[in-house]
């Protein structure tokens, strides 16, 4: 009789900060979900909520193109790929009388109307995602009505159907969705990556501040990289299959 052969796992990690992610060295299509936060005109296009509020946007269109080469490489290798989108119903049920007021206060009013349409609106033209990162059919998408993709949204149980262990963060902005939807992921026991160049803020010190508020406690909720780093591990994890 032959002899047991032991099971020896390919592993594959990213030069991340503050340790090579993930953890485990588990990289794989099967485990591993790319989540593209907010890519929608009111947070990157003329007319919209951010450009309403006279943010710069080039500080928020920044990661379109580092996005586009990363869906390039992670679609055909069969990665997960999630879009979220945050808006209201156009009854405004879900809006909070408080985001309301405060965005009214600064000349943005959410549910008001815009030059794309009423802002952070479900339906309207400013809350669709750009063209440039528009979804492909069988993609998931999570409209969420507030800065983190897990409140008041199925995202959690999608992503445990799909057994995913492993979450790639991109998107605007940095320091608001991006970073509530890494913290929540975190503590649900997800492994996250945040890719620096993927993400922008409507401040370059809040975007820099948020990828150092990452790194404090040997990565307090998870790691980050650039997305060259990310795509060389995700090569050489395709090549170890
Ligand atoms: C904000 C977001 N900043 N997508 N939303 O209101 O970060």
């Amino acid at each position: 009789m032959n002899a047991p052969v032991k099971d020896i796992e390919a592993t594959t990690v990213i030069p991340a900060e503050p340790y090579p992610w993930p953890y485990n060295g588990k990289l794989k299509p099967e485990n591993t979900a790319l989540i593209i936060i907010d890519m929608q005109t009111d947070f990157c296009g003329p007319g919209g909520y951010v450009d309403k509020m006279g943010y710069d946007l080039s500080l928020t269109r920044a990661p379109i193109e580092p996005i586009k080469q990363l869906l390039a490489t992670l679609r055909p290798l069969g990665y997960t790929i999630i879009h979220t989108r945050e808006g209201h119903r156009p009854d405004l049920a879900d809006l909070p009388a408080n985001k309301r007021w405060r965005s009214r206060r600064i000349g943005a009013g959410i549910g008001d109307p815009g030059p794309c349409g009423r802002i952070l609106v479900r339906g309207e033209p400013g809350w669709d995602i750009i063209d440039e990162l528009a979804p492909l059919p069988g993609e998931v998408i999570i409209d969420k009505p507030g800065k983190g993709s897990f409140c008041a949204t199925d995202l959690e149980l999608i992503l445990h159907l799909k057994s995913i262990e492993n979450v790639v963060l991109t998107g605007i902005t940095t320091d608001v969705c991006v970073h509530t939807t890494m913290r929540e992921a975190n503590d649900r026991g997800f492994e996250c990556l945040m890719l620096t160049d993927c993400c922008g803020a409507t401040d370059h010190r809040n975007h820099l501040a948020a990828i150092e508020m990452i790194k404090m406690q040997g990565g307090v909720f998870g790691a980050v990289a650039t997305s060259e780093q990310f795509l060389a591990g995700v090569k050489a994890a395709a090549g170890a299959v």
